[in-house]
């Protein structure tokens, strides 16, 4: 495996048109990878740190990319990132950003992967991987921080759990995204989309719900196969003050706690991410013991993909399953982590993209080298269908359909 010859660092557009920092690595041998970091809106107070672009590059290019170029070989992705953490000399990334950081990790493995001449799903780890494939859950009705004057909860996920492969599901996401759309228009209500490409629409949670039951029935019968929905509730965003805040009314901690089991009783509901605020390890971990064994409980802004918070979540049964965002921790290995450790204590990894994306693909390529069992990537538009689509080919490449 050869050594890195430049890494080049630049602002490019993200989908929400705010700049973000694309890196190119290109290897002596003349391998080329290319990766662009994402961007949250509903922020984790956990996260790694985001910096302003240019000031990311500036910091990368100062103190990273001397230790990169011509020292690192790209193969040996542990020791790109560990250079990169050495380089940042922060536990959370905000001397380079943790916008530089993933953006170098990530096209450092797609170089690697083209010296190899192997898709970069198979370079991460695809030569191991089982027969599944990734279901995704696919965002089609959100508000929150995603959009203004829409429901409290962020996102109401498609859950395509009795697909039979990776294309029928993407499909199936995309019919209800459609089907939702028809139901809204007959009930005379207008909307535009959020900034994942979810329908935005001025109704209440309660409306919401009943537009998912039907969308999803509606495609389940069509398609033929069980398509479940699930929620982000992104709760540390309604928290304040030791309340969550709907629109007209507020829940206690424990009401909460009751509420989501509820909801996911009577909805059957799948997928169940941030129910509680961000610090509520024990409300996480009273939700899990109820409903823990029919639905996933998964911790987002609670663990930012971040290994210690999910060994203390761990510790105490919050959530079986965990989000696992690149840019939250900073490196592809520190995401390899977060998968390892979840899987040995049986909490699913769910691979994610942010509400601010590009067209990059890496996520696609991680979800399928690490056997996740979800990937969450949206339903339509161009920056989710970059991933999605990747998805559909990277299951023709490694089924030989
Ligand atoms: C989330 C994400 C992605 P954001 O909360 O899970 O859907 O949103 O990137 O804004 O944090
Ligand atoms: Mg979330």
């Amino acid at each position: 495996m050869t050594l890195v010859e430049s890494v080049r660092l630049r602002q490019v557009l993200d989908s929400r048109g705010n700049a973000t920092v694309e890196a190119d690595v290109v290897t002596q041998s003349g391998g080329f990878g290319r990766a662009a970091a994402p961007s949250g809106a509903s922020t984790g107070e956990y996260e790694a740190i985001e910096l302003e672009p240019g000031e990311a590059i500036a910091a990368a290019r100062e103190y990273a990319v001397p230790r990169l170029e011509g020292k690192v070989y790209v193969g040996d992705q542990r020791d790109v990132d560990r250079t990169l953490r050495a380089a940042d000399g922060t536990d959370d990334f905000s001397e380079i950003g943790a916008n530089s950081a993933v953006a170098i990790s990530m096209a450092a493995a797609k170089a690697a992967a083209d010296v190899l001449g192997a898709p970069l799903y198979q370079h991460l780890g695809g030569a191991f991987r089982g027969d599944d494939f990734p279901v995704p859950l696919g965002n089609v009705i959100g508000g929150g921080e995603h959009a203004a004057d829409a429901t409290d909860i962020q996102e109401f996920l498609v859950a395509p759990v009795g697909a039979p492969n990776v294309q029928d599901a993407v499909f199936a996401n995309a019919a209800v995204h459609h089907e939702v759309a028809d139901l809204l228009d007959e009930r005379g209500v207008p909307a535009g989309k959020g900034d994942e490409g979810a329908w935005a629409p001025s109704i209440d949670d309660a409306d919401a719900f009943d537009v998912m039951e039907e969308a999803v029935a509606a495609v389940s019968e069509e398609f033929g196969f069980d398509i479940r929905f699930g929620l982000d509730v992104a709760a540390a965003e309604l928290y304040e003050d030791g309340e969550y805040h709907y629109d007209g009314e507020t829940r206690t901690p424990e009401e909460q706690v009751d509420y989501v089991a509820d909801l996911v009783e009577e909805y059957d509901l799948a997928y169940v991410e941030d129910p509680l605020d961000e610090d509520d390890y024990e409300g996480f971990a009273e939700l899990t013991e109820r409903v823990g064994d029919r639905t996933l409980i998964c911790g987002d802004d609670l663990f930012v993909t971040n290994t210690d918070r999910l060994a203390d979540g761990i510790d105490v049964g919050a959530g079986n399953s965990i989000l696992v965002k690149p840019n939250q921790i900073g490196t592809l290995s520190d995401a390899f982590d977060a998968v390892e450790l979840a899987v040995r204590n049986g909490y699913d990894p769910v691979i994610s993209h942010r509400s601010g994306e590009t067209e990059d693909t890496t996520i696609a390529h991680l979800a399928v080298a690490t056997d996740a069992p979800f990937i969450k990537t949206g339903a339509v538009g161009g920056e989710r269908t970059a991933k999605l689509n990747e998805l559909v080919r990277i299951e023709q490449n490694a089924s030989r359909l």
